[in-house]
């Protein structure tokens, strides 16, 4: 049926053969595609399963909750409470992270994770997705806040599933970014894309035009630049997209190239971005840079950041090596100043924004 392809379980264990905490990782990996694959067929049933639309509840971020992000959410704790391999979790829907108990088990992990991204797509039947991050659990006591708030370099680690036409299941546990697509006769993720590698250059870029007026100027300035396309220095067309959904918009992007933002905007100062850290940028970093991209705010690695608080938001610019290069090139140009054309009074809030 799949010649010479083969599953996810026994790609973990080719990977992770070794170490017990290996085989452990191996084990918890298997557990997470389990729960993508609950969702999967929870997503796949649409208004016939009563998942779509919205309660009356919101999240720690204020933002009203759809049935389907609650569904996802205890889908991922039940799967975690029961297998015995995570001491912790930390949850976009839930305000503290969650200690597991250890009588479950040995827990050596602790998860981080976006049980649903994208939920606003979900009633208009748009790709959504599933985030996950996998750090090492505190030995011999039960895991504090400061567990958690470990840089993205730290993951153990990291993936996420896209509930599209298709069902995909993309992880690294940093030996390179690979794809599984769910063969949902049989229930098994088969690898169908390993290795996965990012064209460096693109002509492809995703952002929320909607946004610019907010933006800070390297960034208009890259997008400047794109939309005049072969008139200016970029010297070729290039081509807009935005879904909306950051797991449908990067997957794209790991599979043909392409650079996404998300930065930093003057809509909300007090907001250093629109995405969180633990459970959105860093994976989605880790997952790209294993893949031969970059994952930066613009000005740092997103992989080195010390995390403050659990559903901290940053800057996000991750995709293409040479595009993102370029982004941090026009970051560092204005913030020394030595940018004159995009210095003028008309961006003069430099001020509003110190890192
Ligand atoms: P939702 O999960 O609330 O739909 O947010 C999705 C997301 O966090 C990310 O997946 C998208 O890239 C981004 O927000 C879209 O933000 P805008 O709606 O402001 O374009």
């Amino acid at each position: 049926m799949h010649q010479g392809r083969t599953t996810l379980s026994k790609f973990l264990i080719q990977q992770l053969k070794g170490a017990p905490e290996q085989s452990d990782l191996a084990a918890l990996l298997v557990d997470i595609a389990a729960a993508v694959k609950a969702i999967s067929a929870m997503t796949a049933k649409g208004e016939l399963g009563g998942v779509l639309g919205s309660l009356d509840s919101t999240n720690v971020q204020g933002e009203t909750q759809k049935k389907l992000d609650v569904m996802a959410d205890r889908a991922f704790i039940n799967t975690f409470s029961m297998g015995g391999l995570v001491a912790g979790l930390a949850s976009e829907e839930n305000d503290d992270p969650i200690e597991i108990d250890p009588q479950d088990g040995s827990g050596r992990f602790l998860a981080v994770f976006d049980p649903l991204d994208g939920s606003s797509n979900i009633d208009v039947n748009v790709s959504v997705g599933s985030i996950f991050s996998v750090l090492r659990a505190p030995e011999g006591r039960a895991p504090v806040m400061a567990d958690y708030l470990r840089p993205g370099s730290h993951q153990l680690a990291a993936g996420y599933a896209i509930y599209g036409p298709s069902t995909m299941f993309v992880l690294t546990v940093g030996k390179g970014t690979h794809g599984f697509t769910l063969d949902r006769e049989v229930g098994n993720f088969i690898l169908t894309h390993p290795h996965m590698q990012i064209p460096e250059d693109t002509s492809e870029f995703a952002i929320n035009a909607s946004n610019e007026r907010f933006w800070e100027p390297p960034v208009q300035r890259y997008v400047l630049e794109c939309k005049n396309g072969r008139t200016d220095v970029r010297e070729r067309d290039f081509n807009m997209r935005w879904i909306a959904s950051m797991v449908a918009d990067i997957h794209r992007i790991l599979m043909r190239g392409g650079v996404f933002m998300y930065p930093r905007d003057t809509k909300d100062p007090s907001k250093a971005g629109r995405l969180r850290l633990m459970y959105e940028a860093n994976p989605m970093s880790y997952v790209v840079e294993q893949a031969g991209g970059i994952g930066s705010t613009g000005r740092v690695r997103i992989l080195d950041i010390e995390p403050e608080q659990i559903h901290q938001r940053v800057p996000v610019i991750i995709g293409s090596r040479n595009e993102v290069e370029r982004l941090e090139r026009y970051h560092r140009d204005y913030d020394s100043g030595v940018d004159e054309k995009y210095s003028s009074p008309l961006f003069q809030e430099r001020s509003l924004f110190a890192s």
